[in-house]
């Protein structure tokens, strides 16, 4: 076969090529204002043209000579992440056109720009039941020596066969040592109808593996369950949870009041876990999410003991508007050697974005953020506390 391109494809190539190259190497700096907790950053670090072209086009100028997009890219949000021989790794939701979505690992030496996809995503390996669509994937390198990947496997629910649209979510495992290759182990088995957001805890408890879930009645509303739930299991190879705590509840008149899930695997501090989550409330214009954080114990990590009032992150903003709008979602952070932290975060189920702040400034935002205090009159005196307070150091500074 003659791969020979004529001049004139070439050019299209060529032209396309540069813009993506442009935008992979384009410096990301940050948004000069911060509210001290963390300073977001001007460009997204991945959005569906971060593919590249060779995932998209047909470059075969034989079976392709209008240099038509034959596999178009829709979306690339929701990423996992880790830090894996110095680079930035970031395992992202890319959605295609025909909206499945896969997981596809992108790398970055600092971080915040530069990252390129690596050339194939992930070949997830099949469990007997086939998965119609994965997502969400949270990393983690447990003790145990593998790194887990935890995601919603979302399959058709058989129990309405009649209702095109009806779903079951429920958690799929793999593992791997390399992020190249991936060994599939069976679903979680839990006693919820659904599962999703299920993020495995990094260390053992009682010498058991410990996860966070979300068990929920329906696939998109969480019923009677919901929260974010706690339990544990004694085998990978095998996960089986028979009894899930609420970790987490969801609360009426509050950022999570709809719906909650735990976001990437909680971070080590002296003073306890600290936990990033989605809440989720109901508005006339749709769902809203936004992003949350708590810490719990140290040696019990289903226990909270902090819990800053309000959102941590809320769609700024061009964040506000994606195929889903109105959304912030994050399964990913890094802590790195000099104790910054990345966080990686999706704007409207459409693109990764990341802000980053340091585990000092976060044990900080969590231990002294006023938890919500649950109605409008406290919270007026919540506020009147702290003006009273700042109004007697002006005072005494001008
Ligand atoms: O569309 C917003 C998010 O909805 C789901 O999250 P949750 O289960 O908490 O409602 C997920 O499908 C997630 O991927 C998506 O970003």
């Amino acid at each position: 076969m003659d791969h020979q391109w004529s001049p004139g494809f070439r050019y299209k190539f060529e032209e396309l090529q540069q813009d993506y190259e442009e935008l992979i190497i384009r410096r990301n700096n940050k948004v000069p204002v911060s509210n001290g907790i963390y300073d977001r950053w001007l460009y997204p670090v991945l959005t569906a043209a971060h593919t590249p072209l060779f995932w998209r086009y047909d470059l075969d100028e034989a079976t392709n000579p209008h240099f038509m997009e034959r596999l178009g890219v829709n979306a690339a949000f929701n990423a996992g992440a880790i830090l894996h021989e110095g680079k930035y790794l970031l395992v992202a939701r890319v959605e295609g056109i025909d909206r499945k979505s896969f997981l596809a690992i992108a790398e970055s030496p600092n971080g915040v720009d530069h990252f390129r996809f690596w050339d194939y995503p992930i070949a997830m390996p099949q469990t007997d039941d086939p998965d119609v669509n994965i997502y969400d994937m949270r990393l983690v390198k447990h003790e145990d020596g593998w790194i887990y990947g935890l995601f919603c496997t979302e399959r058709k629910d058989k129990s309405h066969p009649e209702d095109t649209s009806a779903a079951e979510a429920q958690c799929g495992i793999a593992r791997t040592k390399d992020l190249k290759t991936w060994e599939r182990l069976p679903d979680l088995i839990t006693f919820s109808g659904q599962q999703r957001n299920v993020v495995l805890h990094p260390e053992f408890i009682d010498g058991k593996y410990a996860m966070y879930t979300r068990p929920q009645d329906g696939f998109i509303s969480v019923g009677s369950g919901g929260g974010i739930g706690w339990g544990t299991c004694t085998d990978m190879t095998q996960a089986e949870i028979k009894e899930e705590v609420i970790v987490d509840s969801k609360v009426y008149h509050t950022i999570k009041e709809l719906k909650n899930g735990q976001g990437p695997a909680p971070i080590k501090t002296d003073q306890g876990w600290l936990h990033l989550a989605h809440g989720v409330r109901n508005t006339a214009a749709g769902l809203r999410y936004v992003l949350y954080m708590f810490m719990t114990e140290l040696e019990r990590p289903w226990i909270v003991t902090h819990r800053p009032g309000g959102y941590f992150i809320a769609p700024y903003g061009d964040e506000r508007v994606g195929d889903v709008s109105n959304v912030t979602f994050s399964n990913g952070w890094i802590i790195n050697d000099q104790d910054e932290i990345f966080i990686y975060y999706a704007s409207s189920d459409t693109r990764m974005h990341v802000a980053t702040s340091t585990r000092e400034k976060l044990v900080d935002y969590v231990l002294h953020t006023p938890e919500d205090p649950l109605f409008s009159h406290l919270c007026v005196k919540q506020r009147t506390d702290l003006i009273t307070r700042n109004l007697e150091i002006l005072n005494k500074n001008f």
